[in-house]
């Protein structure tokens, strides 16, 4: 008899399609079990070592002293970001030269998370030409009722960053909110995941999540990478850090090589190492 085949966790033809077409893609894959406890323990460290930093955005725990928000972070974070088979699905979508910029826990708390507002997510960051596949990874079940992930499907198409407000309220993860007249919110299609799976999404794709109204955390862990032909801008880094009310490190951002070589030949390396 045969041995059964174990089940390729690489994106099929129609999973890269979905991306390609709608923006995003729930593979098939999800992280084992014990992968899976040791991040929510690390989680628990992370939660633990932080009590100041606000638990809705948790920005860089792969970097140990991790920038703007004085995050306390640690090596295993930057473990997670490396997990062959995610890097793997990354690279079939946007090429086998990546590097990884940034990560964010996105904690929200019971009960009292605040909204993420509708956004893409390139009106942030200083990479140009603008590409990057963001990698969300479930570290609790996410529901509608806790904020999962919400998008519009297909509105990454044209790589056209549309018209954002600032919005700077506590109610609101992100200072940046897109304009109501730039998306139809009766497009949008929940996220729905088990603690292990993950998502994928474009920058360009329209997204935002909820509040968390329910007594269950919604915590995802999510690992930014762009392709090396792109150029993160740190002197641009600098000045969205500025508009930005200095939340996040641009300017002094660590970059790791994660896959293949660096094409544009401008990323820096060096800095924040
Ligand atoms: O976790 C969330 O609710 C928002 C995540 C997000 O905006 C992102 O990963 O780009």
């Amino acid at each position: 008899m045969n041995a059964p085949s174990r089940q390729s966790h690489l994106l099929s033809p129609e999973e890269i399609e979905h991306y390609h077409e709608r923006g995003y893609v729930v593979p098939r894959w999800r992280l084992p079990a014990e992968l899976l406890q040791r991040m929510r323990d690390d989680l628990d460290a992370l939660l633990t070592a932080n009590a100041g930093v606000s638990r809705d955005s948790m920005f860089c725990p792969h970097i140990v002293k991790g920038g703007t928000q004085g995050l306390q972070g640690s090596n295993a974070w930057l473990d997670y970001a490396r997990i062959p088979e995610v890097l793997d699905m990354v690279g079939q979508v946007i090429g086998p030269d990546f590097l990884l910029w940034g990560t964010t826990v996105f904690g929200k708390p019971a009960g009292t998370g605040k909204r993420v507002p509708w956004h893409q997510d390139g009106e942030y960051w200083p990479i140009r030409p603008l590409a990057t596949c963001s990698a969300w990874i479930a570290l609790d079940d996410a529901t509608p009722e806790n904020g999962c992930l919400r998008v519009i499907p297909g509105s990454h198409k044209g790589n056209r960053l549309r018209a954002h407000t600032q919005k700077d309220s506590p109610d609101l993860v992100l200072n940046q909110e897109l304009n109501a007249d730039e998306y139809d919110e009766a497009e949008a299609v929940d996220i729905v995941l088990e603690a292990g799976q993950l998502s994928l999404h474009d920058v360009y794709l329209v997204h935002g999540s909820e509040p968390n109204r329910s007594t269950k955390r919604r915590a995802g862990y999510v690992c930014r990478y762009m392709p090396t032909s792109s150029h993160f801008d740190r002197e641009y880094g600098a000045q969205l850090q500025q508009r930005g009310g200095n939340q996040v490190d641009f300017a002094g951002r660590a970059l790791w090589l994660m896959r293949g070589r660096d094409l544009c030949g401008k990323n820096d390396f060096t800095v924040g190492h």
